[in-house]
């Protein structure tokens, strides 16, 4: 006989069932085979757009060697290393349009510079210049350093948008750790009671810093967050482009109609350390680990995948590539010839009006000819 009472309180069950709850989206194999054709034709990309969509991962790719170069030269501030989640950053930001408004994190530059962030700007960011903080007309928001922040910020933003009957969303990026966060809860809640437009993207990169992501929730998959908040939630595999982007892209079409918002996992791997200060991924990690994670890089099977229908090979590659690094040498060079900034123009552009405090140390820096 079954009873409705013992099956609710069948709390192994309930664990199972929120393990078995999300399938991984996935589309292209990491052999660069198409695995679902619906998936594909669903994603509507043309041959442009599927180079556009390399070139841009590439660009992320070139500007992340870079960066690590240049930070341990010494010659930018905070650096946070992007190799492994091009697909997570740069094919899901690929989906949206210059009207939506980027909330990134520390670890986001990829995104911005796609919606037209200029690198030198972005340098200056890195290196705590007021300057890298000044958008220009660009939709987005400077990188979030407190995590999960963006997720209520990007509420705000996609209700504003709602209310105003924009034809745009708010999307905005977090870590498995920022997941473990107040505010990023708070942010899916309230957008979510509001439907408010916009969609969370959860890059779970399996650690926040060198706290490993079981360490940190027992939750299964982190899109299960969401549902508390009532809001679809989705698994993604995040070393496939295409999945990421078709993700994206159906989370955008699903907000902007007035749904209200989405919530995506994309399951990926930070190949680098956490950021360049420091930090030595073999000390909370193995290098097999990070081998094995290597043979999943998205780029590996986005290659394959265009090399097969002729749109892509090693000289288009190298040739961009080099185009590339001749825009970041631009960029380094701009960088350096900003003005220095001083103490006091710094503190000057923290609060559109000094509170009492910074009025005082802003005249003793002054003073002070700094
Ligand atoms: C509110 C807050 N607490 C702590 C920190 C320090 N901190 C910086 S990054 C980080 C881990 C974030 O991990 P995750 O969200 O997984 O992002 P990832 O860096 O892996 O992309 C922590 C705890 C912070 N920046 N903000």
């Amino acid at each position: 006989m079954t009873s409705q009472a013992l099956e609710i309180l069948n709390f192994e069950q309930q664990l199972q069932v929120q393990d078995d709850s999300f399938k991984e989206l996935s589309v292209l194999d990491k052999d660069g085979n198409i695995i679902d054709e619906a998936g594909f034709e669903a994603a509507e990309l043309s041959d442009d757009k599927l180079v556009e969509l390399m070139k841009r991962m590439i660009k992320q790719l070139v500007l992340n060697e870079r960066s690590v170069k240049l930070a341990k030269q010494g010659r930018l501030g905070f650096v946070a290393p992007t190799r492994g989640q091009e697909a997570s950053q740069t094919a899901t930001s690929f989906a949206f349009n210059d009207a939506d408004y980027l909330m990134p994190g520390y670890r986001d530059i990829p995104q911005m510079i796609h919606k037209g962030f200029p690198i030198y700007k972005a340098f200056l960011w890195s290196r705590g210049h007021h300057e890298g903080n000044l958008m220009e007309g660009i939709n987005t928001w400077f990188p979030q350093i407190i995590i999960g922040a963006q997720f209520v910020e990007a509420a705000g933003i996609g209700l504003g948008m709602k209310k105003r009957q924009l034809d745009a969303c708010a999307y905005t990026y977090t870590g498995d750790g920022g997941s473990s966060q107040g505010d990023t809860y708070e942010g899916m809640n309230i957008a979510g009671a509001f439907k408010a437009n916009a969609v969370f993207i959860i890059q779970n990169n399996g650690y926040a810093i060198s706290t490993p992501r079981k360490v940190q929730t027992a939750a299964t998959h982190l899109a299960s967050k969401g549902w508390g908040a009532g809001i679809p939630s989705i698994v993604v595999d995040g070393m496939d482009a295409i999945a990421c982007y078709l993700a994206a892209k159906k989370a955008r079409e699903w907000t902007v109609a007035g749904n209200g918002p989405v919530l995506i996992e994309t399951m990926t791997d930070r190949l680098e350390p956490h950021s360049m200060s420091g930090d030595d991924p073999l000390r909370y990690r193995t290098k097999e680990s990070i081998e094995e994670w290597q043979k999943l890089e998205p780029l590996i099977r986005m290659r394959i995948f265009l090399e097969n229908k002729n749109l892509w090979s090693e000289a288009i590659e190298s040739e961009y590539k080099e185009e590339v690094n001749a825009e970041i040498d631009d960029a380094v060079k701009k960088a350096d010839n900003v003005q220095k900034q001083k103490v006091s123009e710094f503190i000057e552009t923290t609060f559109e009006q000094p509170g009492f405090v910074q009025a005082e140390q802003i005249e003793k820096f002054r003073e002070a000819g700094k």
